[in-house]
Parts: C-alpha cells; structure tokens; sequence
C-alpha cells in the first residue's frame, strides 16, 4: 500500500507530454511535467518528398523531460513509455538507419499488393485479425527499401525504451497493430513475416504491461539526474487510453478520441468471422490479454488539419471559439465520409472536403464555422454506424459510451456523438493515456495497494479520481452543455 510516483512518457501524433503520477491509496493525482508538439518532418528522397518522424528530437524532449520530473521528484520509481501504433525504426547493430517513416507516408501502398500475393486478405485476417489499413506495418516493412539491411525492427515507444535502457524488446499490445502478431497464439506469426519477406530475427523478443524492461543506462541516468526502471505499459497509446476508461460497468463501448477515433469494445477473445472481417473490425491486444475489438475511424485530424489550413500565413486560429462558432451553426452542413483516403495525408483539408461534397452532388460548407460543424457531424454520424456495427458483431450490449482523449473536451462532438448514436455518453478523463500508462506501472512497482489489481480495479480507481461529464441524446435544437469535465483530484 506504499505511496510513491512514476512518470508517463506519452507520444501521440500532435503532441508529447512527460507526466508524474503521484499514487496513494486515496488515488491517483496527475502532474503534467513537460509537453511538446510532434508532427510530419518532410525529407527529399531522390523522386520524392518523403514523411517521416524525428524520433532524435522526441528522445531529446523525453530526456528533458524526464530530467525536470526528477528534479522535481527524486524517487520516481518507474518509467513509463507509450505511443501512437505501428511505425517502427531499422536498426543494424544497435544503430539506427534513418528516421522512421510516418504512416501517412504515401510509400506503403506499394507494400500491400506484395503481402496479399503471399498471404491473401482473408488468411492474414484469419492469422492477425487487424483491419485492413495500408499503413499496418506489415505493409510498411514490406515496401520500407531499408528492410533488407536491417537486424532489428523496433515500434517507437520500444525505439524510446531502447534508447533508455540498453535492452531491445516488443511489448505486446502496440506489437498487436503491426499486422505479424498472431491474434490467436498472440505471437509473432512465421507466415506472415514470410510474405512480408522479414528475416527471423527482425522482430524482437515480445514482452507484456507490466514487465521490467530494464534500469537507465548510466548515460541515461547521468542526464535525467536520476535512476528508475523502464517499466513496460500498454505501449500502443490505445491500450493505455482503454485502461483508463471511468467504467464502473460492463455495458461499456469506448472512444478514445484524439488524432484518430479508436470506437470499440474490450472482449476477452479476439473475433475472427467473416462478419468481422467484411465489417473492417479489428482485434488489438489489450492490458492483461484483453481484445480491444474497435475500428480505427479517424478522427480530429480533419479538424488539426483544417485549422493548420487556416493559420498558415494568417493569425492563430482560436480552437474554443472556432468550436463555439460550430456549435451556433443552423443551416445544413454535408456529412461526409470521413474514412475517404484523400483525407489521409498532410494537406489543405477545407479544400479536400469541398471535393469531396461537390463530386458527391453536395453544397460545400460555406464558411470556417460550416467547415468545423460539417467534420464533427461527419465523425459523430461515422461514430454511431460504427458502433453498430460493433455491436451487431459481437452481439454485446452497449448502455453507454465513454469518450476519453483530447477530443472529450470537444463539447460539441460529445453531444452530437450522443444524439447520434442515442446513447448517454460520458466525457473524460482528457488524459486518460497517461493515466493508463501510469496505473499499469502503480500496478507493476506496488504504488497505492494496486499490486496484483485487476482491469476492472483500476478503472474503479479512474471513476474515483475523475467525474465525466454526461451527454445525454437529445433533439437537435437543444444548447450544447457548457461544463467541461469536473475534477475530483487533477487527472
Ligand atoms: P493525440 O494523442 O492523437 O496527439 P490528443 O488526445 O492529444 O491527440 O487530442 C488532440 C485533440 O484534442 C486535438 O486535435 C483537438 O481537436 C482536441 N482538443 C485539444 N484541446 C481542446 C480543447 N480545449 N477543446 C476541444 N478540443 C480540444
Ligand atoms: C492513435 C493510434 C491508433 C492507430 C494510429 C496509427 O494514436 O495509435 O490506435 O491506429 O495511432
């Protein structure tokens, strides 16, 4: 039942941010220590501009930190390290090839023809039970041109971990989004590393949540100005935000809203039917060998897009107001479909969607507030035939659904997503990531009397620390509520 505090390390694909868990046994009390933007970083590449990430200024910012959360609190007893899914870094000898490639990199396409002639779609459905995306890793390391000079294939929070320790490894659950994982054995698949033309020994050793990973390496240390183990979570940010869920019963159905839109259930076996296949469904590992069965459907990209639009060159826009303005807009606004593949890559989004609207016989939004109201409609009209899908796949029984993320805040997409879908939905926690991330490690380490916690204890310990906010289904003429999340502790 000891007190103590750990430190979450998490990576999305806007923004990074380093926070302190301080865990007792009232609960858990989150201290946000350093937070930085992430983003595409264009490189030139013989015939074309090629997308990666810098993973060398995401480890400096880690580094400082974790260097602040120790000057601040000494006795951290544990890191933690999660992130975005599926892009991974070559290495060869310890040392890294070049900067990973982003998923929105145009390149992978080239991958997915070569894989499905080995593997057809509907075997690697049955071996690894993801949707089908053509940025899946599998998909990537198949078309990646360095693949072949590579001994080791680390995902980036496992990239980060490396860099830290010393040790290489694949904690399972974001390994689950990579395509190789098996979604029955939940290990490495031989055949499909086969298509994907992968040598054996690529793929590191796979670990769970809550194994040790290993202490800093003393250059680590001597930076951070401080000593800790790495401490391995649910290391794909979806898994960490799941854990995170303020469920106090089963009847749960999830979003976790942030760049994407991740809208599913957690099971307790993966689903591989024909049904869930041709309904695009996916089986990710959870914490504790639970499935989260969900869909990727982006996600408030369209609007961090839109908005980026809009400030280049100009002023900075407004989010708060720009949502305000959404929220008062009467006329009718398009719905469009948000999956489409030319809202994939960095680019002029208003304009991306006005084609879209013309070349499918619909009026363009007409102004910046039209804009915005026409995305959320979009998302939350995407999120409810999601759901049933979902539901009529697995035949679960959903009362509720649990918006957590930076989009929770989005008071507007929360209401629409509950008129949409005609289920209550509660808002909150906006870092529920983090707080994933750090409960797993409160968990491993004995912080808080939560050694040996079961899932369903650690979201009782979120609903204690945190009070959605509740959006109840409601005609279309009704205000958007004005609160935003109540706190019990600062979660
Ligand atoms: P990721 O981890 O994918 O980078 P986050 O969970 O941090 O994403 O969520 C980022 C999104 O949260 C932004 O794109 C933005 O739309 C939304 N957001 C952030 N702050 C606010 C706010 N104050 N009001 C409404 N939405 C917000
Ligand atoms: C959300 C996320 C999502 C993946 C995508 C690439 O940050 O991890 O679960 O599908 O990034």
């Amino acid at each position: 039942t000891k007190s103590g505090s750990v430190a979450a390390v998490d990576l999305g694909a806007t923004s990074g941010r380093v926070i302190v868990g301080h865990v007792d046994t009232d609960g858990v009390r989150m201290e946000h220590v350093a937070r930085f933007p992430n983003g595409p970083v264009t490189l030139h590449e013989r015939d074309r501009e090629a997308l990666h990430w810098d993973v060398v200024d995401l480890d400096r910012q880690v580094t400082a930190g974790l260097r602040d959360a120790f000057g601040r609190h000494p006795s951290i007893a544990s890191i933690g390290i999660d992130s975005w899914a599926v892009d991974y870094a070559l290495l060869r000898e310890g040392r890294l090839l070049g900067l990973p490639y982003h998923y929105r990199d145009a390149r992978h396409e080239q991958g997915v023809g070569p894989v499905h002639a080995q593997v057809p779609a509907a075997e690697l459905y049955a071996r690894n039970g993801l949707q089908h995306l053509p940025f899946n890793t599998v998909f990537q390391l198949a078309a990646d041109p360095t693949a072949p000079l590579a001994d080791r294939a680390l995902l980036v929070p496992d990239l980060l971990g490396y860099w830290l320790t010393g040790v290489e490894a694949a904690e399972r659950t974001n390994a689950s989004t990579t395509g190789l994982l098996n979604a029955t054995t939940r290990g490495w698949d031989p055949a499909v590393r086969a298509a994907a033309r992968l040598a054996s020994g690529l793929l590191p050793t796979l670990h769970d949540p809550g194994d040790r990973l290993g202490p800093l390496l003393p250059s680590v240390a001597d930076a951070v100005g401080g000593q800790a183990p790495v401490t391995l979570v649910g290391s794909h940010d979806t898994a960490s935000a799941v854990v995170a869920v303020p469920a106090t019963e089963d009847d749960f159905a999830y979003i976790s809203s942030g760049t994407w839109s991740l809208v599913g259930v957690e099971l307790d076996a993966p689903v591989l039917t024909d049904a869930a296949r041709e309904a695009n469904c996916t089986n990710e590992g959870g914490v504790d060998g639970r499935v989260r069965f969900l869909k990727n459907v982006s996600g408030l990209w369209l609007l961090s897009e839109s908005v980026r639009t809009w400030e280049r060159g100009c002023e900075a826009v407004d989010l708060e107001a720009l949502l305000a303005s959404a929220a008062a807009v009467t006329a009718p606004v398009p719905v469009f479909d948000v999956a489409d593949e030319s809202f994939t890559p960095p680019g002029d989004m208003p304009a991306r969607i006005a084609t879209w609207c013309t070349e499918h016989g619909l009026s363009a939004p007409a102004s910046r507030a039209e804009f915005v109201r026409s995305i959320l409609e979009s998302l939350a009209t995407a999120y409810a035939s999601t759901l049933e899908t979902i539901t009529a796949v697995t035949r679960r029984d959903v009362r509720q659904v649990h918006i957590v993320g930076g989009g929770s805040q989005n008071r507007l997409l929360c209401q629409l997503t509950a008129d949409r879908t005609g289920l209550p939905v509660l808002a909150g926690p906006v870092e529920a990531t983090a707080l994933g991330n750090v409960l797993v490690q409160a968990r491993a380490v004995g912080l808080g009397g939560l050694g040996g916690a079961s899932l369903e204890a650690l979201r009782r310990t979120v609903a204690q620390a945190v009070e959605p906010v509740r959006y109840t289904p409601r005609g279309t003429s009704l205000p958007v509520p004005r609160s935003t999340p109540r706190r019990r502790m600062s979660v």
